[in-house]
């Protein structure tokens, strides 16, 4: 029986600000569908991101309609309780229970889910919802819309408009409260020591999988329940595959290794890259691409702090990468003219980071709605900065000594009142501190 496992004040609360935001209208989150992993068995159920920021509940097949100012104001809709399917799959609170233990104003059936919220939209200005995240509640919301628009008879008003719930809730999300600090910090922190278990264990001859296990069984042993995404365990060649996933190869001596794994904690995850030798000892070649991306990482580190646009950090972070790349000689020509052809791009595919919280890349909105303008840092955004540097073991273009080299480090980033806060500082990043570590086990 998976009781919320915060204090519920902070779901209401939650529901609190977001009614602040949308008065007069309704909205509407459901919980993803289940997925077949094969023949009878399913995926492991992670409820929706955005459903259980507003309730904490987890089973499927879950609604909340949320009307801020109407009473009732918070009203779910669950599975009924069922003895023989509770015997197979396990508790189920039911509409009585889940009324009690979450303090859900009023909570039905899911089979009275289109009925009850006919009734309930109307009279309503709007309505927030996502559609295409689940099929088979989208084909009940068009019943429900076409329903109300009946109820309507003859008076030529049209279909309640709808509005995306997911952006206006991404944008509450985007800045974090202290309830969601406390769950964000643990998270890096459980993630962070269980890097460094990884890196304990690593050793020539040891194969991804079973350090990825690793990483795993560290964060469960801390409370997490699961990784915030597929970690990425890659040695050698492997780190130029940006989400190389399939984490089976033996790791060899002389190779670096690159880590990038995070796991979460009440919903919330941390997402931490490493990158570091085999075994135990940067090479001269490795250690000057290495000291490279470190210096760049922590310039934009201190870059951080409110006010500054979001796309600064892009745009610094495509530069000086470039920069270490003429150095190395990997490219050539001016600095200006390689990034507007963006042949930068061959070594450094990717961005500088992105937002991060209950969604490994979170939600919120990084340029300022319509007029396209970069949106500005706040106190209380998080997101990572993770430059990197990826020479393919086959580009006969560089110089032998670089091919073969994945290098990205990635940390968590909190903006501050006057600066910011590194989340996950545990994990170490110094070539120093990083040789003391590695196959200390
Ligand atoms: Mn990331």
């Amino acid at each position: 029986m998976r009781k919320p496992s915060e204090h519920l004040s902070l779901f209401s609360d939650r529901r609190k600000r977001l009614a602040d935001k949308m008065s007069g209208s309704a909205l509407i989150v459901a919980a993803h569908p289940e997925m077949i992993r094969n023949h009878d068995v399913h995926h492991s159920y992670r409820q929706d991101t955005n459903l259980y920021y507003l309730t904490g509940f987890e089973e499927p097949e879950s609604i909340l309609l949320f009307r801020p100012g109407m009473t009732p104001e918070s009203i779910m809709f669950v599975r009924k309780k069922n003895r023989e399917r509770e015997t197979w799959d396990g508790f189920r609170f039911g509409p009585e229970g889940t009324e009690q233990e979450f303090k859900i104003d009023k909570v039905y059936p899911i089979e009275e889910f289109e009925k009850v919220a006919t009734e309930s939209l109307k009279g309503v200005e709007s309505l927030y919802y996502r559609f295409y995240k689940n099929p088979s509640v989208d084909a009940k919301v068009q019943n429900i819309l076409e329903g109300l628009s009946r109820s309507q008879g003859r008076t030529g008003y049209g279909l309640l408009s709808v509005h995306d719930a997911d952006e206006l809730l991404g944008e509450l999300r985007v800045v974090k409260t202290d309830g969601d600090l406390k769950n964000l910090r643990r998270a890096c922190e459980i993630s962070a020591e269980a890097h460094i278990e990884v890196m304990r264990a690593t050793k020539p001859g040891i194969n991804e999988r079973e350090l990825h296990g690793l990483f795993i069984y560290e964060t469960a042993k801390r409370g997490s329940a699961r990784e915030g995404y597929g970690g990425i365990f890659a040695g050698g060649n492997n780190a130029t595959t940006l989400h190389y996933v399939f984490n089976d190869q033996n790791l060899k001596s002389g190779d670096l290794f690159l880590v990038d794994a995070g796991a979460e904690s009440n919903y919330f995850t941390g997402d931490i890259t490493r990158t570091y030798p085999v075994n135990g000892k940067f090479t001269d070649d490795q250690a000057e691409v290495y000291e490279g991306v470190l210096k760049i990482q922590k310039k934009l580190i201190d870059h951080v702090k409110p006010g500054v646009l979001f796309q600064e950090f892009h745009d610094m972070g495509a530069a000086l990468l470039t920069d270490l790349m003429l150095e190395l000689g990997l490219l050539s020509g001016r600095k200006e003219d390689i990034i507007k052809a963006n042949e930068h791009r061959k070594y450094y595919p990717h961005g500088i980071g992105h937002f991060l919280g209950m969604d490994v890349h979170d939600a919120g909105l990084y340029f300022k709605k319509n007029v396209k303008e970069p949106r500005p840092i706040e106190e209380g955004m998080v997101f990572t900065i993770e430059p990197g540097i990826y020479i393919p073991a086959d580009d006969n273009s560089v110089a032998k000594n670089y091919r073969g080299i994945g290098i990205r480090i990635e940390d968590n980033i909190l903006v501050t009142a006057k600066g910011s806060e590194n989340m996950t500082f545990k994990a170490p990043k110094e070539i120093a501190d990083l040789e003391k570590v590695i196959g200390s086990n």
